[in-house]
């Protein structure tokens, strides 16, 4: 296999990864990965030590141990053009090594669990539930830019959703890992997250400006195929189940519901519901 080039996988000159500045000692093969960058030390604060700490853009990095595992947190920004970065950098700093620019033959395989935030859009998924998303349904367009194979469940959300939204494009709809999954099922709710690029009009809100799917949210509401239906909406979810899909590492993405799209209330106290989700997520990881 040829060498990666220098402006394909570009290196800092010490040696690490462009975005993330980070080298493979500075990483264990559990990682939590969060949108806000404050909530990376909601999450550190837990640990018995902090052995690294890393502040690069929006990608704050800590590893450490909880109750003697050794975990690393990461945060990202919002969006799946930061998950594209993230993703790709880990895998490249564990997976290719960074002074001959080749692939290691023996991938490490990351565990990597999301504790994000998220907006119901069914009722009875009310504000304060942790919901683990058994799906992302990507409305974003970065996987466009890869080869995702779906199954032929997955395609046919895809399909049913293009056709329902009446969306130009096709959306993508991607598994999380099920071993993962079951390693929170017994603390919350299972859902099916739909991944969205942008807050406002890609999530039909409309502030100042006409939207071009105002029913944006009636449609998700009523969407299903048998019984699969989708629970709620952010920003990150699809695009990590289709690049760890991609890149062989197991994914799931666990939100912290603030808002009810439905009822139309914002949680009190967020940070409660985000809290209870970093607690249960540090005893089960
Ligand atoms: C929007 O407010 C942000 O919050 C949600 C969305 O996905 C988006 O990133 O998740 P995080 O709280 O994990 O960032």
């Amino acid at each position: 296999m040829p060498k990666i080039s220098e402006t394909d996988l570009i290196t800092n000159p010490d040696g690490s990864i462009y975005h993330l500045n980070l080298k493979p000692e500075h990483l264990s093969d559990k990682i939590i990965t969060v949108g806000d960058p404050s909530r990376v030390h909601r999450v550190s604060r837990h640990f018995d030590k902090v052995e690294f700490e890393m502040n690069k853009r929006e990608f704050i990095t800590h590893t450490g141990t909880y109750k003697g595992k050794r975990l690393t947190v990461i945060s990202t920004g919002m969006g799946t053009d930061n998950v594209e970065i993230l993703m790709t950098e880990l895998d490249a700093v564990l997976n290719i090594d960074l002074k001959t620019r080749e692939p290691n033959p023996e991938p490490t395989k990351l565990k990597l669990v999301r504790i994000g935030t998220s907006a119901s859009i069914q009722e009875d998924i009310p504000l304060g539930s942790h919901v683990i998303s058994e799906y992302g349904i990507g409305m974003d367009p970065m996987v466009h830019f890869y080869k995702l194979e779906m199954t032929e469940q997955e395609q046919i959300v895809a399909n049913k959703l293009q056709e329902a939204m009446d969306l130009p494009y096709m959306p993508y709809c991607v598994k999380g890992s099920e071993t993962l999954a079951a390693q929170f099922a017994d603390a919350m709710t299972m859902g099916n997250t739909v991944t969205c690029h942008g807050f406002y009009g890609p999530q039909g809100r409309e502030i100042r400006i006409p939207i071009r799917y105002p029913k944006l949210v009636e449609t998700l509401n009523y969407f299903h195929h048998e019984d699969f239906w989708l629970t709620n909406l952010e920003m990150e979810t699809a695009g990590y189940y289709a690049l760890a899909r991609l890149l062989g590492h197991e994914m799931i993405s666990l939100n912290a519901i603030v808002a009810n799209r439905i009822t139309n209330k914002f949680a009190d106290d967020p940070n409660a519901v985000i809290d209870a989700l970093i607690e249960k997520v540090l005893e089960r990881i």
